[in-house]
């Protein structure tokens, strides 16, 4: 990892042109090396902080390339907790290299991604959920992922599990105290009372974890995957539902070849729509490729919907289909409807499996409304999400909050079965080092770059 000493400069702002280009430097030496590439029109001394000031930008050479705004932050009242300056230049690429250039020519170097951010976690400005947070309100595509992302850059996760944290220190505490004084055991009583806190924590745990699969819908969006036999109206469910014709549509069997993928969002998710090849027993060796990545598209996809002719008689290979499918989240969808239908209501049942069953027509476009319905269910689990609490959305934080969990649960064993203190605090303090990762307050440098090198340069 690169050195946290150094004094860093980046872009902040979209390369190109532009406005205005925000070049930042953060570190010790900030004010230092500002001082020797940008001179203010006011000489007022000493330069006053927090207050935009006016004046030339010199390059390497001394020679003056543009007119710019500076804005300077002490430490520890800046983003990073460092000493920071912001240019805000012309928006030109040139300009702002230039000055990148000079900054580095007096000894700043380039920042590495995220590592503004990354400073500011060092620096006590924020946890690592936060920090995650800052990356997920800058990736934002809709309001909602802006919203939520929002709601967590401001500590919502760390609240959530703040009481948690007491709880286990509190029980730690209480141990460790008797284990010192070996005469004297936890009495039963408190034991109970230590049991039912933990238990109460363990459930505060379970619902940030329960919430994962909705956050990371919210943060990745929604892949559902279109399936059934050839011919059955795939691409045109798959038209209807992106409300315009991506997917070609014809009389034929075997017209989709390949994955037509398209992005669309509901309710502020973006929903990830996959058509598909149909899939059935085929000598054609380009149609056999094409009903493998259908097979793939089922494999990678939150929901498929399953979509048979209702015009025509149910067959063994629609059934086989539904077989295959056994275990995966999904819909029915009888297309056609606007045609006389061949199926019974016995049919549908055994096909549906328990799935719902949307009767549909592509073609007109009835019930589209309701199957839509059943994809924000799917998607929300019928929770409205603006006013949901926490909201858990990557993966590294649903483990160790599972971790957490797994390991309160088994100190509460131990202490309700009466087993000696020792291995209820070895639960116990693995279980806060859990929450330590979460947080960032146990990390290894690994798990930093895995974080912030995803994030952009300049942030
Ligand atoms: N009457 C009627 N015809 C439909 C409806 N939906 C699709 N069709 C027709 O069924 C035929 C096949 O439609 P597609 O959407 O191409 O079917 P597909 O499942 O994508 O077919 P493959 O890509 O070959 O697997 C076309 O002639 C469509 O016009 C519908 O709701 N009603
Ligand atoms: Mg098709």
């Amino acid at each position: 990892m690169e050195d946290l000493r150094d004094t860093i400069c980046a872009l902040s702002t979209p390369p190109g042109h532009s406005g205005i280009a925000v070049v930042r430097l953060s570190g010790e030496r900030s004010f230092e090396l500002a001082g020797k590439v940008f001179v203010p029109y006011s000489r007022k001394s000493p330069v006053p902080l927090r207050t935009a000031l006016l004046g030339r930008i010199l390059d390497s050479q001394g020679a003056e390339i543009d007119e710019a705004l500076v804005l300077r932050f002490s430490a520890p009242n800046s983003y990073t907790g460092e000493a920071m300056v912001e240019f805000s230049t012309h928006g030109s690429p040139v300009i702002a290299a230039a000055l990148i250039d000079a900054l580095c020519g007096q000894g700043a170097r380039l920042a590495g991604p995220g590592e503004f951010t990354l400073r500011a976690f060092a620096n006590g400005k924020m946890n690592l959920a936060e920090a995650e947070a800052v990356a997920d309100l800058i990736g934002a595509q809709t309001l909602l992922q802006a919203e939520t992302a929002l709601r967590q850059r401001s500590g919502e996760l760390g609240r959530e599990i703040g009481p948690v944290r007491d709880a286990v220190v509190d029980i730690i505490v209480e141990l460790e105290t008797a284990v010192e004084f070996v005469e004297e055991d936890v009495p039963a009583l408190s034991r109970r009372g230590m049991v039912d806190r933990l238990e109460e924590a363990r459930r505060r745990l379970g619902r940030a974890v329960d919430s994962y699969r909705r956050g990371r819908i919210v943060r990745e969006g929604f892949t559902l995957a279109v399936v059934g036999r050839p011919n059955v109206g795939k691409s045109s469910l798959f038209n209807a539902l992106l409300g315009r014709d991506r997917s070609i549509v014809a009389r034929l069997p075997g017209t989709t070849r390949d994955l037509v993928s398209e992005s669309s969002s509901i309710g502020g998710i973006p929903v990830h729509l996959q058509d598909t090849a149909g899939i059935r027993h085929s000598e054609d060796p380009v149609e056999r490729l094409g009903i493998d990545r259908s097979v793939e598209a089922i494999g990678d996809a939150d929901a498929v919907v399953l979509v048979a002719d209702r015009a025509r008689a149910p067959s063994e290979e629609d059934m086989r289909m539904r077989e295959r499918l056994v275990g995966v989240r999904g819909a029915v969808v009888l297309n056609k409807s606007d045609l006389p239908g061949a199926w019974k209501a016995e049919d549908a049942e055994e096909f549906a499996r328990g799935w719902p069953v949307f009767e549909v027509s592509a073609l007109r476009g009835d019930g589209i409304g309701e199957l839509r319905g059943w994809m924000v269910e799917e998607m929300t689990g019928g929770v409205a999400l603006e006013r949901e609490g926490v909201l858990v959305t990557r993966l590294r934080q649903r483990r160790q909050l599972e971790e957490a969990a797994e390991r309160l649960g088994a100190a509460a064993e131990a202490l309700a079965g009466g087993m000696s203190e020792e291995f209820a605090l070895y639960d116990l303090r693995r279980g806060l080092e859990s929450l330590g990762v979460l947080t960032g307050e146990v990390h290894t440098e690994d798990l930093l770059t895995e974080i912030f090198s995803r994030f952009c340069i300049g942030k």
